[in-house]
């Protein structure tokens, strides 16, 4: 629906409604994501933000562009206070046309004279507008919009400059007759009684839209029996980030610390998610050559079948053993993708026409009888281009959360392996594992260091073992490279068909490459015999 129908509508459904304050675009899409249907682009809140006082100091072209911001921001409609409209009448005509090039749903002019006082100012402006000046506004207004739905909303600053109820009556009546859609009844009291006094002698005649700012403490449901469109908040998002900033930036002053303010702020990632970055990532991998944006890539080795899950594998490979109506595969691969992961291999091999999905590259090994991931592994390095990001390599049996590529990804070295200390707790059946020696053993305040490893395979002795490889490293740029040479001279070795991923990063290691480990306890599950289809409930 478009915004001037929302507004329209809004305006004249038969519940009172609520227009959230907002004075940027940032604002106004919290305001949107707090569930409001509508927004107040407040002229105080606005010019306050921009550092200015609310007597049009700013020029309106630069309002403009704010609005325009805050309008792009948001599906919601959004009713723009534009003050006295910033000139006569032709100026309106000019403002109204603007508005709605900018997807504006309603504009408020109210009728004080140019340049105006904000309404709870002490020595404000005593002095209205002419009653039939401020009429030829609205009906310029009204005249210069191109949609219908657009709507004007007259406001009477009668009680704001003490001139009573008659007075108040007297101008809405006129502004009703010049077509205003809707009327504002502005009042600074700390008691409702004159917009209750103004609407019960109004009746319904035009919604009638209110700010209670001052009378605050007025229930709600005191407006909604009398009738009332709209309620204004009008400045409370605005108040509530000042007295946040305040308190950062002063505890910022005397800590000269981070460490008590960031978890009490807005991560970083909430300041990304509201300008809507995911969005960009999104159009990049639409729009930008392949070459050009070099992404962070993975590579998942899947060509096995896994003999030991019998006639589960009979004709699909473990990759795509359903869990919970889902292949282990396709879950890997959402987990990838959901921390922007998008470049994705899969080497295939048994059951290899079992194995399809969209947005994925396959490579196929097959010589994946003969062979184990070693082999896989150089099918995919033989394709693959360089890249100035790293490669992440994992195995096709494996589930995991996403705090695993994201350590690896923030690991620096050529080779790094995730590593879980508690390789014991996964008990002593006798299954193939690949068991690390590093450097330093696990201690919690070693989390997120990458530690060096001393040696890996299956046949370490206990004493040495400080961690399990579960089947997931990232490479480096360099790293990639060194595995290019490597792998190609590997590759007419007796050797090469029965190597393991063990045994290359032994021969790299052997060649001088450090292979680097990061501790990760839990978080991963693979599956090496039926009984591990069983864990994935507590996973
Ligand atoms: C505004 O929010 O700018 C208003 C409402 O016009 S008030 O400040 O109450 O006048
Ligand atoms: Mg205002």
């Amino acid at each position: 629906m478009k915004k001037t129908t929302q507004f329209r509508e809004l305006l004249h459904s038969h519940e009172l409604e609520f227009l959230c304050e907002a004075h940027n675009a940032l604002s106004a899409r919290i305001a949107e994501e707090a569930g409001f249907k509508g927004i107040w682009a407040s002229g105080l809140t606005i010019s306050a933000a921009l550092g200015v006082r609310d007597s049009n100091e700013a020029s309106w072209t630069q309002i403009l562009e704010v609005w325009e911001f805050m309008s792009d921001a948001t599906k919601i409609p959004m009713m723009v206070d534009a003050d006295t409209g910033y000139g006569n009448f032709n100026n309106v005509r000019r403002l109204v046309q603007k508005l709605e090039q900018r997807g504006v749903a309603a504009v408020c002019i109210e009728d004080k004279i140019f340049p105006k006082t904000n309404s709870f100012l002490e020595n404000g402006q005593e002095d209205l507008a002419d009653i039939d000046e401020f009429c030829g506004k609205i009906r310029a207004a009204k005249d210069a919009q191109s949609d219908p739905d657009f709507c004007v909303i007259a406001r009477t600053e009668a009680f704001i400059a003490g001139l009573g109820l008659d007075e108040a009556m007297k101008r809405a009546e006129a502004y009703r007759l010049a077509g205003a859609d809707a009327i504002l009844i502005h009042s600074k009291i700390s008691k409702p009684d004159e917009v209750l006094a103004f609407k019960k002698v109004w009746g319904e005649r035009l919604p009638v839209v209110i700010v209670p700012t001052k009378y605050y403490t007025t229930p709600t449901d005191v407006f909604r029996e009398a009738g009332f469109s709209m309620i204004i908040w009008a400045n409370m998002i605005l108040r509530s980030s000042i007295k946040a900033m305040k308190e950062t930036a002063m505890q910022l002053k005397s800590e000269q610390s981070l460490h008590n303010i960031e978890d009490r702020i807005a991560p970083l990632s909430e300041v990304f998610r509201l300008q809507n970055a995911e969005e960009l990532a999104e159009a990049e991998d639409r729009y930008l050559p392949v070459s050009e944006k070099n992404p962070v890539r993975a590579i998942i080795l899947a060509a096995s079948r896994g003999e030991e899950f019998g006639a589960l594998t009979m004709t699909k490979p473990k990759a795509m053993l359903d869990i919970g109506g889902k292949p282990i595969l396709f879950r890997q691969i959402d987990t990838l993708r959901d921390i922007g992961i998008n470049d994705i291999t899969v080497v295939r091999g048994f059951g290899k026409e079992r194995i399809t999905a969209s947005g994925i590259r396959f490579i196929n090994n097959d010589d994946f009888a003969s062979t184990r991931e070693v082999t896989s592994l150089s099918v995919a390095v033989d394709e693959l281009p360089a890249s100035s990001e790293k490669t992440l390599i994992v195995y096709g049996d494996l589930l995991y959360k996403k705090i695993i590529p994201s350590l690896l990804l923030e690991a620096k070295g050529d080779f790094v392996i995730a590593i879980d200390p508690n390789w014991k707790e996964r008990g002593c059946r006798d299954r193939y594992t690949d068991y690390v020696s590093t450097k330093e053993p696990y201690r919690k305040t070693i989390f997120d260091k990458t530690v060096p490893v001393n040696a890996l395979g299956p046949d370490l002795v206990q004493k040495d073992i400080t961690g399990e490889w579960f089947g997931f490293l990232a490479i480096s740029p360099n790293g990639f490279s060194i595995l290019r040479t490597v792998l190609a001279e590997l590759k007419d070795s007796k050797s090469f068909a029965s190597m393991r991923m063990s045994d290359l990063f032994r021969e790299l290691m052997s060649r001088g490459h450090t292979i680097s480990a990061v501790y990760i306890t839990g978080h991963w599950l693979d599956f090496d015999e039926i009984a591990d289809l069983s864990a994935v409930g507590t996973f």
